[in-house]
């Protein structure tokens, strides 16, 4: 499908429209990266249009295969690691480790076209202008995807950019498995992405990540570009209920010993939590499975994730005691036993001060309209954000949807938010940090 622009793009000022004389300003194709994240999104498509690439399926293969196509066609150096990360970078461009742009290109069961996507394809499109527009750079570009970012199949999130800086080994990683019991190391060789290079990677000179909001804030702020300050902390817990399985309708209610019934107590009490303690509190339970699962069966056990996250760590840390002590409570009163594991947990990251100044005050030279934010959702810069500078560029989700095939950005937003990120890099690219 080839895109339009409905009645032109909406330039935000006259230097948008090409590379200055003084080379302040430069402007990606817009109908080129729009058409590369159409053709992506025609990858794993369902129903809404949106997509399934869960990590390491035959979906997500096909993706990477397209994306590192894209990659070389370019004439990027491109190198995959032993957890399936792939980095692409200039070759003939500068000095030293590179300004290194990405995102992720799996997505959840019931994704968008945009999570992820935007951010790896944008990195492709600033490259492909950074040439065509013969712009001076001390430093090369890169363009990365990580493995697993979504940790929907395989816990915790951001697995391949933890392995990629030392966070999470590989071992660890490959060593995990999902619902049916296959394991990354598995899945990783089946689709042939198990790559030469080692983990930790190579530290870039700085990373930037362009990524829609997934929330209501710049959509309500009538704001087109998020500066986005840092990133909230994130609990996921495992939690293994064990009942009794027994006749639904023969079992006297005094007798039932239902992990089901626990596992609902739970999910309220999740519910619950955030809503008592407030603040920037949130917690959900969107992962549960009873065995057997069979109607007249009273449940033998239950499998749930809570997902509890906050910008403040110590609030994070009571909502967690908080939890667990509603475990307890319920393990008792309903005599079954419950088991929790962490399966992921990031403390709130803060990102570098002066990228998130750099892409304020690039936003405004473009002439959008910006302003400061945390992130709710978890992104691959906050890992990076260990090895080197890190920030994100955040462009408005249309009634803050996501995780959703109704997930969608204006085109014109789209365009902005590389705009941003292309001045943004070019500039560190020559030597805006030192
Ligand atoms: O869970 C998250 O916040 C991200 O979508 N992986
Ligand atoms: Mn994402
Ligand atoms: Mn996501």
């Amino acid at each position: 499908m080839r895109w339009q622009f409905p009645g032109g793009l909406r330039l935000a000022s006259p230097s948008m429209a090409g590379f200055d004389g003084d080379g302040q300003l430069l402007e990606i194709n817009g109908p080129r990266l729009l058409q590369r994240l159409w053709d992506l999104a025609e990858i794993g498509p369902i129903p809404g249009g949106g997509n399934n690439r869960l990590a390491l399926t035959d979906a997500d293969k096909e993706g990477r295969d397209l994306v590192v196509t894209w990659m070389r066609d370019l004439g990027l150096d491109v190198s995959i690691d032993t957890i399936g990360n792939v980095v692409a970078v200039q070759t003939d461009v500068g000095e030293g480790p590179p300004v290194m742009m990405g995102s992720h290109i799996d997505t959840v069961a019931t994704g968008g076209k945009y999570d992820g996507n935007l951010g790896v394809l944008t990195a492709l499109e600033v490259i492909e202008t950074a040439i065509e527009s013969g712009v001076e750079l001390d430093r090369p570009l890169a363009a990365a995807f990580f493995t697993n970012e979504e940790g929907s199949r395989f816990p915790p999130d951001m697995m391949g950019s933890l392995c990629y800086t030392g966070g999470l080994t590989v071992e660890e990683a490959m060593s995990t498995t999902d619902a049916d019991g296959k394991s990354v190391g598995d899945e990783l060789d089946r689709i042939g992405y198990r790559g030469p290079m080692p983990c930790p990677g190579p530290a870039p000179y700085a990373f930037v990540e362009l990524h829609i909001e997934q929330g209501p804030v710049l959509e309500r702020d009538g704001m087109r570009i998020g500066a986005v300050t840092g990133v909230q902390g994130i609990s996921w817990t495992e939690v293994n209920i064990t009942g009794q399985s027994n006749h639904a309708g023969t079992t006297p209610m005094s007798m039932r010993r239902d992990a089901g019934l626990a596992a609902g107590e739970l999910v309220v009490a999740v519910r619950r939590i955030a809503d008592e303690m407030g603040g920037t509190q949130v917690g959900t339970v969107g992962a549960l499975r009873l065995h057997p699962d069979l109607v007249n069966v009273v449940a033998a056990r239950a499998k749930l994730i809570v997902d509890l996250r906050n910008t403040d760590d110590d609030d994070l840390q009571s909502a967690e005691r908080r939890l667990l002590a509603e475990t307890k409570r319920i393990a008792e009163s309903e005599e079954v036993e419950i088991d929790t594991k962490w399966v992921a947990r990031f403390e709130p990251v803060v990102f570098d001060p002066r990228v998130v100044e750099l892409v304020e005050s690039t936003a405004s030279a473009l002439g959008l309209s910006v302003r400061r934010m945390p992130s709710g959702a978890g992104h691959d810069a906050q890992i990076l954000a260990e090895v080197c500078p890190a920030g994100m560029v955040f462009v408005p989700s249309v009634k803050g949807i996501s995780h959703n095939p109704a997930e969608f950005t204006e085109p014109d937003d789209l365009v902005a938010g590389a705009n941003v990120l292309l001045n943004t890099v070019v500039a560190l690219a020559r030597g805006h940090l030192s």
